[in-house]
């Protein structure tokens, strides 16, 4: 009979379902693995295949079921069924541990292939940050002095009065000792106006000779505009020694000025007043845009406003202990944001601190 029905061995005919003794389904083992091999073909991921095994071996599987009916079968039947179930499962098994060994290889070398970093993608560009105009023009004018045998010194923003005011010869009803014009701290302190009061602290604590640049932040009580802010920078220079004289202080700003804003620069000494200082000055650069024709820039002056100056009053060397007979000393200071916003040609202070990166990005 399974003779009659086809050349192949694994063809052969089996009761199905349990117990169901009367009625007799044709259960075909070559169709079977016929249609199982065709699966294992077309199951290309270990998970597909995972799937095929337990299509037809799995507990419910086709080939399980039919060889746990071969009992129902006749006991001519039954061995040829048998073998060739047998035989069925034992190729299906191979079949698939070869093609599952084969989809493992391809499952670990795409993974290989994905982890691997592509060497032909190019480099991400960390965004780079710049250094700010405002600490760009302090480090151009303390590399200036540096050069000149300058110490660089720093203090506290916090000061007390004496330091602050007392020391610096400034007369108790001053106006820059105001309420509305200092930010006073609980205390007896304040924010220091100016660095001047690093000045006191130097010379308190060193014989002369002196020579200092104090960069650093003052506080002041304005409101904020184009010109103004409660919070800005400067940087003083002091040099206390024998014989220091007026000359000394114009030759060195003559300089300064060479090094900040070219070679052709002028400057011009105007007469003015400060408490710390006799006599005084205020210093102006020719104009580096028109030089001198009057600009724009120079409000058509022909001269920049760049620093307040003057020879160290004797009451402040006698404040610190030094004798104004032996020694004498000079003085300047200026603002960074002044001196950036000419050399950049910035008609607002606030820019400098907005923090806005289509400003910034212009020093890089
Ligand atoms: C200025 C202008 C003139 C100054 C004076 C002193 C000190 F401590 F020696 F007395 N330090 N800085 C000074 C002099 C500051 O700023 C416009």
């Amino acid at each position: 009979m399974a003779a009659a029905e086809g050349p192949d061995s694994l063809r052969a005919r089996s009761e199905g379902g349990l117990g169901g003794a009367s009625r007799t389904p044709h259960v075909d083992v070559d169709a079977i693995a016929r249609e199982a091999r065709e699966a294992v073909a077309a199951a290309s991921t270990a998970a597909a295949l995972e799937a095929v095994r337990v299509k037809y071996l799995g507990r419910q599987g086709a080939l399980t079921q039919l060889l746990r009916s071969l009992g129902t079968l006749s006991a001519e039947e039954r061995p040829l069924v048998g073998a060739a179930a047998n035989e069925a499962k034992r190729e299906l098994e191979a079949l698939l541990d070869q093609r599952l060994a084969v989809a493992q290889d391809a499952e670990r070398t795409r993974a290989r292939a994905a982890a691997r970093p592509d060497l032909t993608l190019p480099g991400r560009r960390p965004p780079l940050g710049i250094v700010h105009p405002l600490k760009r023009v302090e480090d151009e004018i303390i590399e200036v002095f540096a050069g000149l045998g300058f110490s660089v010194v720093e203090g506290p923003e916090i000061e007390t009065d004496y330091n602050n005011f007392e020391a610096l010869n400034f007369p108790k009803d001053h106006p820059a000792r105001d309420m509305q014009d200092t930010f006073f701290v609980p205390g007896e302190l304040l924010l220091r106006t100016h660095t001047s009061p690093v000045q006191i602290r130097t010379m308190q604590a060193q014989r002369p000779p002196v020579r200092v640049i104090v960069p650093g932040r003052v506080y002041r009580r304005d409101i904020a505009d184009a010109s103004h802010s409660p919070v800005f920078h400067q940087v003083e220079g002091l040099a206390v020694d024998r014989d220091i004289s007026m000359g000394d202080l114009k030759g060195t700003l003559e300089l300064f000025a060479r090094e900040l804003f070219g070679p052709r620069s002028k400057i011009r000494f105007r007469p003015s007043f400060f408490p710390f200082t006799e006599p005084s000055a205020e210093v102006d650069v020719l104009c580096f845009l028109c030089v001198g024709d009057g600009c724009r820039l120079c409000k058509q002056s022909g001269w920049l406003e760049i620093l307040g100056s003057g020879m160290v009053h004797p009451n402040v060397l006698r404040n610190v202990g030094y004798d104004p007979e032996e020694v004498t000393g000079w003085a300047f200071g200026m603002g960074v944001e002044r001196i950036a916003m000419l050399r950049y040609g910035v008609d607002d202070l606030r820019l400098f601190f907005d923090n806005d990166l289509r400003f910034l990005r212009q020093f890089a």
